[in-house]
C-alpha cells in the first residue's frame, strides 16, 4: 500500500529522452469541453506538465497519468488532462519535460467552419454540373463533367469469365455525387451518404438553413443542406429500372467466387448496382477530360433496398418543403421495396474492371433499414411486422458502415415518433456504452479497442461517434460526449502519425488524397484538396498496404497510413466519410457545453 501511494505521488522530473512527442488535437477546444493530450513516453511514473500560453506564461500544470503499453499504436504512452483550462486563447502548447505539443487554441465553437467545409465536399464532387468559382474559388473551380450520362449495362465476360447479358436499354443517369477519388457512382454508397446528410438535417433541422452554404441553389427557400442532398437523391432516383424491365441474372448466388448461373428475372422498381467508366482512368484526371465510356452495372437487391431506404426517408423530409418531389420519392421507395421483396437475393457478383465493387452476400441489414425508414415514413403495420420479426431490434447497434445498415434503421426509428422509438433508443444507448468502455480500455483514448484498422478506419470512428452523440443527446450523460470530441481529437492530431487527417484543419494537415482533381500531389497543376476533407486513415490490412511509399513495412495497425496520393487503399476520400464528418463537427457545434 504504502509502496503505491509513494509512486503515485513522486512527479518525475523527466529526463529529456524519456519523452516523446505530446499529441493534440490542432484545432483545439471549446472552452468547456475535455481537453486531453497523449504523451508518448516510456516513463512509468507521472510526468509534469504544465500549458502555456503564446505569451510563454504558465496557465495551468499538473502530472501525467501512466497509461502504458497501447497494442494498436505501438507505443507507450500517458495521459495528460488539462480540462480546468478554459479561458479563451491563442497559441497554447502544453509542454512536458523538453517535448511541446504542436499549438492549439481554445476559443467558442472551433467546429464551426469544419462543419460547413465537410459539407462543401459533396458540392465540390458534383457530376454533370460546373463547379463554379464564385463558389469553390479559382483553383477548384472545373467545367462540368459527364454532362449527358446515357448508359446501358456492361455485358460480356467479366474477370471471372461469367458472361454477362446486356439489360437492353441506356437510362438517362446524370447528376449525383462522384464516389470517391474515382468516378465512380455507387447506389450503395450514395445510399449511406445521402442518409447521413439528411438524418443530420432531421438532427439539426434549422443548422444549415438557405443561404449558409456555398451552394448554386442558394436563396432558394430551402435548406442548403437538403438541396445538396437532394442532387444525390435525383440521382439515387435515375438509377430505378422502368416497370415490365427483364433481364438474365444470377438468382440466389452470393458467392462471388462461383462459376454463376442465369435465370430471366422482373427487374422493374430495382436499382442498378452502379455507373462508372468502363475501365479505370488515370491519376490525376479531371473529369471533364475522361474519355471512358459509362457503363451500367446489374440491378441488385442491396441497391434496390438502400434506393427504398432513402426514397423513403427523402419522402418523409420533403413531405412540407416539396410535396410532389416527397411523392416522387414516396412511389420510388414502394416500388423498390416491392422489387426488393419479388427478389431478395439478387447479389452484386459480377467483376469487370474499372470500378470499385461494393458487393455485399449479407442483405438482412438493408432489408431491416429499408423497412425501418418506410415505416417511419408511412407507419404501415406491413413494415412494422419487418421490424418486429428482426434481430436487429433485440440487440444493441452494430457500426454503420455501407455494408452494415442495421443502425441507420435504428436512428430512424429512434428520431421519429413511432412505437419502436423507445426500443431503437436503447439499442443506440448499449452500442453507446460498449464503445465508450472500449475508449476507456485503449491508449489514444479512442472508442475502438481492436488492432485491425479496415479500409476507411477513420469513418468507422465517425459513425460510433455519430451514434453515441445520440446517446448523449437522450441521456445528457457527459462522457458520451467527451468520446465523440475523443474522435475528433484522434483524426485532427491526437494520433500516432501526429497529422491531421483533415485537409486544412488540425496539426500537419493531409494534403495528398487520392483523388483524381485534387490531385497536386502527383501533378502540381491539380489543385490540392480544399479544406474539410477526411482521408480514409490507417489501414493495416496486409497486401493493400505493402509498399506503399513513406510507411514503415512494420507499422503498428493504427500507423499504417501515408499522406501518399497513390495509396488508395489509405488516403482516399469519399462520400461516405465526408458525411459522417460533417454531421459530427455540425453535432459537436450545435450541443457545445456552456463554458
Ligand atoms: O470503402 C470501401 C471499402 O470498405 C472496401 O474495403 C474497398 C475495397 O472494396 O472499397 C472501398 O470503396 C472504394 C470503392 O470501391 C471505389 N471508390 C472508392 C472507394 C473508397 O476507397
Amino acid at each position: 500500500m504504502r509502496l503505491l501511494a509513494a509512486a503515485a505521488l513522486a512527479i518525475a522530473a523527466p529526463a529529456a529522452a524519456q519523452v516523446g512527442a505530446v499529441r493534440l488535437n490542432g484545432v483545439g477546444f471549446a472552452p468547456g469541453a475535455p481537453k486531453r493530450a497523449i504523451v508518448e513516453t516510456t516513463a512509468t511514473r507521472p510526468l509534469a506538465w504544465q500549458v502555456t500560453g503564446a505569451d510563454g506564461r504558465v496557465l495551468l500544470r499538473g502530472r501525467t497519468v501512466p497509461y502504458g503499453r497501447d497494442a494498436a499504436s505501438g507505443r507507450s504512452l500517458h495521459r495528460a488532462d488539462f480540462s480546468a483550462l478554459r479561458r479563451p486563447g491563442n497559441g497554447l502548447v502544453v509542454k512536458v519535460g523538453d517535448s511541446t505539443s504542436p499549438r492549439f487554441a481554445i476559443a467558442a465553437h472551433p467546429y464551426a467552419a469544419l462543419a460547413r467545409d465537410a459539407l462543401a465536399y459533396f458540392y465540390h464532387n458534383r457530376a454533370g454540373t460546373a463547379i463554379e468559382a464564385r463558389l469553390v474559388g479559382e483553383r477548384w473551380a472545373r467545367p462540368a463533367a459527364h454532362t449527358r450520362e446515357y448508359a446501358t449495362c456492361v455485358s460480356g465476360k467479366d474477370t471471372r469469365s461469367n458472361d454477362w447479358p446486356n439489360c437492353g436499354y441506356a437510362m438517362d443517369v446524370t447528376g449525383g455525387w462522384y464516389d470517391a477519388g474515382d468516378h465512380g457512382k455507387y447506389v450503395v454508397n450514395g445510399g449511406i451518404a445521402t442518409w447521413t446528410l439528411l438524418n443530420l438535417y432531421e438532427r439539426l433541422p434549422t443548422r444549415f438553413g438557405d443561404n449558409s452554404l456555398r451552394v448554386p441553389e442558394a436563396n432558394n427557400g430551402t435548406s442548403d443542406l437538403l438541396d445538396e442532398a437532394r442532387n444525390e437523391v435525383e440521382f439515387l432516383l435515375k438509377m430505378q429500372v422502368p416497370e415490365g424491365r427483364r433481364m438474365r441474372l444470377p438468382v440466389d448466388q452470393p458467392d462471388a467466387s462461383k462459376p454463376l448461373r442465369f435465370s430471366e428475372v422482373e427487374i422493374g422498381g430495382m436499382a442498378h448496382h452502379k455507373v462508372a467508366d468502363r475501365n479505370w482512368t488515370a491519376l490525376p484526371m479531371r473529369p471533364d477530360r475522361d474519355r471512358e465510356e459509362r457503363v451500367l452495372h446489374p440491378p441488385s437487391t442491396a441497391a434496390t433496398l438502400n434506393l427504398a431506404a432513402v426514397a423513403a426517408q427523402c419522402a418523409r423530409i420533403w413531405r412540407t418543403i416539396d410535396a410532389g418531389f416527397a411523392r416522387r420519392c414516396a412511389e420510388a421507395a414502394d416500388r423498390a421495396w416491392a422489387a426488393a421483396e419479388r427478389n431478395g437475393a439478387i447479389y452484386f457478383v459480377s467483376d469487370f474492371t474499372g470500378s470499385g465493387n461494393y458487393g455485399d452476400s449479407d442483405l438482412t441489414d438493408e432489408r431491416f433499414w429499408a423497412a425501418a425508414e418506410l415505416y417511419a415514413t408511412t407507419r404501415d403495420a406491413r413494415y412494422l411486422a419487418v421490424l418486429q420479426g428482426s434481430s436487429f431490434l433485440q440487440q444493441s447497434a452494430r457500426e454503420p458502415g455501407w455494408p452494415s445498415v442495421s443502425a441507420l434503421g435504428l436512428v430512424s426509428l429512434a428520431l421519429t415518433d413511432t412505437p419502436l422509438r423507445a426500443e431503437a433508443r436503447q439499442r443506440i444507448i448499449a452500442a453507446a456504452d460498449g464503445w465508450t468502455r472500449e475508449r476507456d480500455r485503449t491508449g489514444f483514448a479512442i472508442p475502438y479497442a481492436g488492432t485491425r484498422f479496415a479500409w476507411g478506419s477513420n469513418s468507422n470512428l465517425l459513425n460510433r461517434a455519430m451514434l453515441i452523440a445520440l446517446a448523449y443527446d437522450w441521456t445528457r450523460e457527459p462522457r458520451y460526449r467527451a468520446a465523440v470530441v475523443d474522435v475528433m481529437d484522434y483524426l485532427l492530431g491526437r494520433n500516432p502519425v501526429g497529422r491531421s487527417y483533415v485537409s486544412g484543419y488540425g496539426t500537419d494537415p493531409m494534403r495528398a488524397p487520392h483523388h483524381r482533381f485534387w490531385a497536386a500531389g502527383i501533378d502540381p497543376a491539380y489543385p490540392p484538396p480544399p479544406p474539410g476533407v477526411v482521408s480514409g486513415g490507417p489501414n493495416n490490412g496486409g497486401s493493400r498496404t505493402d509498399g506503399v511509399e513513406g510507411m514503415a513495412a512494420d507499422c503498428a495497425p493504427m500507423a499504417c497510413w501515408s499522406d501518399n496520393a497513390r495509396a488508395f487503399a489509405l488516403n482516399e476520400v469519399a462520400i461516405n466519410w465526408n458525411a459522417p464528418l460533417a454531421w459530427v463537427a455540425a453535432w459537436l457545434d450545435a450541443t457545445e457545453p456552456a463554458a
